[in-house]
């Protein structure tokens, strides 16, 4: 007969890690842990077929790991006849058949689902998520009583307290504490950029692909080519792979985008960290070592490291704080729907359909082709939050939303009104063409603004200043916009008025992705 269940230990998909807090004080002889694959959360949004294959994947082979140690799991698969489609139901059928006298878990990485588990049962232990280096308390606790918060003064505190680039005499190594100025350059034509290296699927991983390309027939972007990888051991040959080859030029190359190149020089690690298969501490420890033996430059590794104790942990801090309001804030009254290329890459803008291209074949995009392609679109056209929000929580492989909401409500829309950014990261067509070969292969002009064949980034931009003018005015950070805008003459501020009306009219329409000589 079957011994009594203590404890049952429940472990979501982006949980697939082994010092996961759930986990702690487990005991093989009585405890038992639950993994379910659930429809609702493969379906909460329309995600990228290779993002629940990821998800699924990494925690089949976690499971066996786990049982490979002697852990009893208990394995709901999607396909299970009995499975109820949702955590909750499994969570409430594992204990009516195993009768634990507790259950456990870890705080989750969504608002939505912190409130479910609430539900789960008479007592759930949530358990606060150890796999940062900032814990949720510790953040209401450095943001109390401040007026601002910046990340620059948060990213300082963090690498204090890790002691990451930090001198014996407690200062930043170099001097400095940020290296950005020198990380702004453009792509020369000569630089050789190394691909970053992919994982070809097991039979698990394989039978995974089978099963998503059953089940979502109609999902979103191509499941062919499946390369992320979904063992810990093959994150980690992932993140070496980086550091040797990619991380000397991410600092330099950072911003660039090229149309040949998805990758370019970033590390593409952001979808196993999500998911338990790094730990953010471990990987800055890898990259600082890296410098030390004087493999990299300081650019690129500080650089580095603050996009993860840096921002990474930051934005989770500021989605805690200030959920639930947060994923209601539309600071600019942005009200328009989200146009059919965001989906389909159908349109004569070419930035718009090789981002939104790479984006359906890889479900990834690196940071600045979210932020100044899709992102900046987005802010500049005014559409509205919630309708942004959900793509970029479907279409990256990376995506939870305590990571993708402030950075698309926040970074990318200004929709909480400078929570995050000071000022609201609008560019033209000229920042577009300086960062990436884009333009080149364009129907429309970039350097033209009230034309026929015009940029819209261009009459956009202009348009988002002038309709937001009178909010911006007292932002000095936006003066000089400001400034430029006024001082052009009434005859071109109307022409470029009328010709971004023009555009967005056509484009609610769902004709406004064609340029109008093309
Ligand atoms: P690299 O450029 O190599 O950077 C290394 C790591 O730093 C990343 O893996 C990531 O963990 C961290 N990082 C870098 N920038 C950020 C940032 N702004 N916020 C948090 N972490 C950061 N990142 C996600 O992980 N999930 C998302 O859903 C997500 N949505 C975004 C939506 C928008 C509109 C924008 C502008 C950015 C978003 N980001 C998101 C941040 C960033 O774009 C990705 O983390 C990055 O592109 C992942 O690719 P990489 O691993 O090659 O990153
Ligand atoms: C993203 C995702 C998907 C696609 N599928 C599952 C699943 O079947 N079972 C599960 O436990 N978790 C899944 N996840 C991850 C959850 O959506 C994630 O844990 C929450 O969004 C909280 O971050
Ligand atoms: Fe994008 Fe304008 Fe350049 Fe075309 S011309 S690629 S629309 S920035």
């Amino acid at each position: 007969m079957d011994k009594p269940i203590e404890t049952l230990r429940v472990i979501l998909g982006d949980q697939v890690s082994p010092e996961i807090a759930a986990l702690e004080g487990l005991d093989p002889r009585h405890d038992v842990v639950l993994m379910a694959e659930v429809l609702d959360e493969c379906t909460y949004v329309p995600h990228h077929l290779k993002k629940i294959v990821l998800v699924l994947a990494a925690m089949r082979h976690f499971a066996r790991a786990l049982a490979a140690r002697g852990v009893r799991v208990r394995y709901v698969t999607l396909d299970d006849p009995d499975n109820t489609g949702s955590l909750r139901g499994e969570v409430g059928r594992a204990i009516a058949a195993l009768q634990p006298r507790q259950v456990v878990t870890t705080e989750p990485g969504e608002y939505r689902v912190l409130q479910d588990m609430l539900g789960w049962a008479d007592a759930v232990e949530i358990r606060p998520d150890t796999r940062f280096v900032c814990s949720i308390a510790d953040f209401r606790r450095w943001a109390g009583g401040r007026n601002g918060l910046r990340m620059e003064f948060f990213y300082r505190d963090m690498r204090r307290r890790t002691g990451l680039l930090i001198t014996p005499d407690n200062e930043p190594e170099g001097g400095r504490w940020n290296f950005d100025a020198e990380n702004r350059k453009r792509l020369p034509e000569s630089v050789a950029v190394p691909d970053a290296q992919g994982f070809v699927p097991d039979a698990a991983t394989a039978e995974v692909i089978e099963l998503v390309r059953r089940r979502f027939t109609n999902g979103f972007g191509e499941l062919d080519g499946f390369r992320f990888a979904v063992t810990a051991k093959d994150a980690r040959a992932g993140l070496d792979d980086f550091i040797a080859r990619r991380l000397p030029g991410f600092g330099d190359w950072q911003d660039a985008m090229h149309s040949g190149q998805p990758v370019l020089f970033h590390a593409v690690i952001s979808p196993a960290l999500n998911i338990g298969l790094l730990d953010p501490t471990a990987v800055c420890r890898a990259v600082e070592t890296a410098w030390r033996s004087g493999r990299v430059p300081l650019n690129a590794a500080e650089g580095f490291i603050r996009q993860i104790i840096g921002w990474r942990e930051y934005v989770r801090g500021i989605y805690w704080l200030r959920m639930p309001e947060y994923g209601a804030l539309n600071a600019l009254g942005a009200t328009r729907a989200l146009p059919e290329f965001y989906w389909s890459g159908r349109t004569d803008m070419a930035c718009i359909r090789h981002v939104v291209g790479q984006t359906r074949q890889d479900a990834y995009a690196h940071h600045i082709q979210r932020l100044m392609v899709t992102g900046n679109f987005a802010l500049l056209a005014g559409l509205h939050p919630d309708a942004v929000d959900e793509w970029y929580l479907s279409v990256y492989a990376d995506a939870y939303q305590w990571v993708e909401m402030p950075n698309t409500r926040g970074m990318a829309l200004f929709a909480d009104g400078g929570v995050l950014g000071s000022k609201p990261y609008a560019a033209s067509g000229a920042y577009i063409n300086r960062m990436s070969d884009y333009c080149r292969g364009c129907a429309y002009e970039v350097k033209d603004a009230t034309g026929p064949r015009a940029c819209p980034f261009n009459f956009l931009y202009w348009d988002f200043i002038a309709r937001h003018a009178e909010r911006f005015a007292s932002n000095v950070r936006m003066s000089m916009p400001l400034r430029n805008w006024e001082r052009m003459p009434a005859e071109r501020r109307a022409a470029i008025r009328a010709r971004a009306a023009g555009f967005l009219a056509e484009m609610e329409a769902g004709r406004g992705a064609t340029c109008s000589t093309a």
